[in-house]
This record gives C-alpha cells, structure tokens and sequence, in this order.
C-alpha cells in the first residue's frame, strides 16, 4: 500500500513532495545520456541512480515528459505472450509493475482485471491454446476456457451463436492488468530527479558524434552535450533517431489509434481482446470505457484521430456488447507505433560503441516499461546485455533469429 496519501493526510505541515522534476542546469558533459523522456527513458535512469548508483544522468526529451507513446496507449499490462523469450521478458515486468506503488510511494492505480483474448475461428483458438501451454510451462497463469466460463467471467458479453462471429473460447490470463500510465512515468521521473538524474524537457536531439565508432556527444537545440554513453529511448520516432547515429532500423512506423468513451458505473471486470474483431476494451477505474482496435493501414510519424477508426471501432465493438449502444465517445488520440518485421522488440547493441537501442515496441510498449528500464540500467552499467534481452538483439535479423511475435498481437496489424 502506498503510505504517501496517508502521511499527507496526517501530517500538520502538508509537506507535499514535488510532483514534478523540476529543471536542471544542463552541463555540458554526463556519465550516460538518455534520449526521450517517455516511461522508458526516465524508467532507465531510475534504475541507473537507484540499483547502480549511476546517477551523472541527463534524459533528454524533446517535448514534455511522457508525451509520446506513454501517454497514447491503453495502459494494458499482460504477459500472456506466444515465445518463450517473450513471456519471459513480460512476465518479469508484471511482477515489477505489481510493487510499483509501494515502491513510488504513489499510487499508479494498478488494477489487476483478468484477461481475454477471444477466438471467434478455430485458427484463433489454435493460437490460444499454443499460447496457454507456452505460458503455463514458463509458471504464467493463462488456460483456454470456453463459453460457459466466458460469461461467468464477463456476463456483459453477447454470447448468441445467432451471430456473424460466435465466441467459441478464449485465452484467459489472470494477471492482465491496466494502470495509470502517467502515474508509471511520474513515478520514475521523480524517483530518478531525487536521486540527481536531470531531466531536460524542450531538448530535442539534433545530432550525434562518434569517435573511432564509439558515441562521444549528442548536439541538441540548448547545445552540444559530451556522453560516455546514450540509450535510445524515442518510441515513434526509433528510425529518424538511429538514422542520426548512423545505423539503419528494421522499422516501420504505423499510427494506432484509441478512444475514451464517456465514464459510466463500473460493469466491466476484464480487459477483453477480440483479434476477428479488431477490437480491445477496458473500463478505467473512472469509469471510462478505454478502447481500440487495428493500426491504420498505412505507414506515417502522424498520430491523427480519424472518423473511419471510430466508426469501424464502434461497429465491432458493438457486435460484442450490444448494449452500449447509446454510450458517448469522449475523446480519440493516437500513436505511433515502431514495428519490426517479427513484432518482437530490440533492445542491446548496435553498430555504435556504448550507443544502446530501447525500439520496436509495435503496440506493447506500456507494459514493459519497468523490464525494459530496469534491465537497460543493468545493460549500461555493466557494459553487457543481460541474457533476458539478448534474443531482442538487433542482429538478430542478419541472423536469420526473429522471434515471431505476431500471434500475441491483441490488434490486427
Ligand atoms: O498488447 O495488450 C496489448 C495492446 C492493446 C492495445 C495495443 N496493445
């Protein structure tokens, strides 16, 4: 339990913490230099100042912090994946994000809902089961269940075989999850601000220096900065960023919309997934229906929201809950989504010397913040890539080793 609310409510000073980071002074030389200011980045240097005592740290983040993708997902957390590398890697960062607040001292709303992924074909069903053996053989709670649970688990669910697309199972993963995601990154911000991390917003990477292969200065729009090392943390924008440092990203970057729609009394437990219907849904713990489906279907570094994403959505969306037909869209945005050929992240090395990539999230970036930063940390302390991200290599793709990620997708791609 986060104690922080209780100690404020009793105390006679109200000593509030800062909330927020406040500005640094830039200096002209850091130990590491981490670019974008997004869950990942600032969720790095946490760990850099906190489990390694590395805390000469600039993140660097071009507009305010967690205004990329931290802020334009739907804040789901599961590790119901279909490789054993992936579950892996998943599974240690549920386990994170379950101690998050006690940890912050600030409640990132964490609420564990149960999770579902809906088959609708018998090749859905295939890839479920395929996902419930994998997951259960590595210790992680998901079993195939079929209609009779199903609505037990969701009463709300139209379960009528009198239907274009019938439910006939589902992968059901206990642990899914949804969270604050703002709540994620200012918890990391200030965790890491207190530990003397400075965190520079407006700071636009503008360029990056090698000396004999090996990472020596980024050139930003406030000056040149001097590095020993850099992670690369720019969710949206990984190619453009590489493309500075002179290396070539497998990437393609696809917007990926969601929406709100407007709160009502809570009715719905789990988070529910359908991949034949391109549709996913959570309802917040304000009440708001948090929703989205497939990314659109051309590449473009543009999150825009558009009217043909809704109505699609709607129209799916409805086929399963038929009831909610007269409830409110509140508000739309959108993302963007970096995606590999294998749909498996890359995180480790890359041709330039101490020059780190945190990329290629695709649309599961969210839920592994705390892995991710916490073993990038440990990977620039160390100078050595843990064996937890060594199959998100990017060499991989020369090798020949993707990881094939695609059938964990809980939208259609
Ligand atoms: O991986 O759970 C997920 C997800 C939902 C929407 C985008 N990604």
């Amino acid at each position: 339990m986060p104690f922080g609310l209780l100690k404020y409510g009793l105390s006679k000073e109200y000593p509030a913490r800062r909330q927020f980071p406040a500005s640094s002074e830039m200096k002209d030389r850091y130990d590491v230099v981490i670019i974008g200011g997004g869950g990942h980045g600032l969720a790095a240097a946490y760990y850099l100042a906190k489990v390694h005592g590395i805390t000469d740290v600039a993140v660097l983040e071009k507009g305010w912090l967690a205004s990329g993708n931290t802020a334009r997902n739907t804040a789901i957390v599961r590790s119901n994946y279909l490789t054993p590398e992936g579950v892996h890697f998943y599974d240690e960062s549920v386990k994170l994000f379950e101690d998050l607040s006690n940890e912050f001292d600030f409640n990132i709303l964490y609420s564990k809902r149960g999770h579902l992924t809906l088959a609708h074909t018998d090749a859905a069903l295939r890839t479920a089961r395929w996902r419930a053996e994998v997951n259960k053989h590595l210790g992680v709670r998901s079993r195939l269940i079929y209609p009779d649970e199903i609505a037990e688990i969701c009463p709300q669910l139209n379960m009528s075989r009198d239907v274009r697309l019938p439910i006939l199972g589902a992968l059901y993963h206990e642990p899914g999850a949804i969270a604050r995601h703002d709540g994620v990154a200012w918890g990391y911000a200030r965790g890491a601000f207190e530990r003397g991390v400075h965190i520079h917003q407006q700071t636009e990477v503008t360029g990056i220096e090698t000396d004999n292969g090996k990472v020596s200065a980024v050139q930003t729009n406030r000056g040149r900065i001097k590095c020993g090392q850099v992670i690369q943390a720019v969710a949206g924008m990984s190619s453009e960023v590489a493309r500075l440092a002179g290396f070539k990203l497998p990437i393609r970057s696809i917007p990926l919309q969601a929406c709100v729609s407007e709160p009502v009394k809570r009715f719905l437990d789990p988070i529910v997934v359908s991949g034949s219907l391109h549709v996913y849904v959570s309802q917040s713990s304000r009440g708001e229906l948090v929703m989205g489906g497939s990314v659109d279907p051309y590449t473009l570094y543009q999150a825009r929201s558009t009217l043909d994403f809704k109505e699609g959505l709607m129209g799916h969306l409805l086929e399963l809950f038929p009831f909610l037909s007269q409830m409110k869209v509140l508000r739309q945005w959108g993302g963007v989504a970096d995606m590999t050929p294998d749909f498996a992240p890359v995180m480790g090395e890359t041709p330039v010397k101490n020059y780190w990539i945190d990329a290629g999230w695709g649309t599961w970036g969210f839920k592994a913040t705390p892995v991710c930063g916490k073993r990038m940390a440990e990977t620039v302390a160390s100078g050595k890539v843990p064996e937890l991200l060594q199959p998100f290599a990017l060499d991989r793709f020369d090798r020949f080793e993707q990881l094939g990620e695609k059938g964990a997708a809980s939208v259609g791609h």
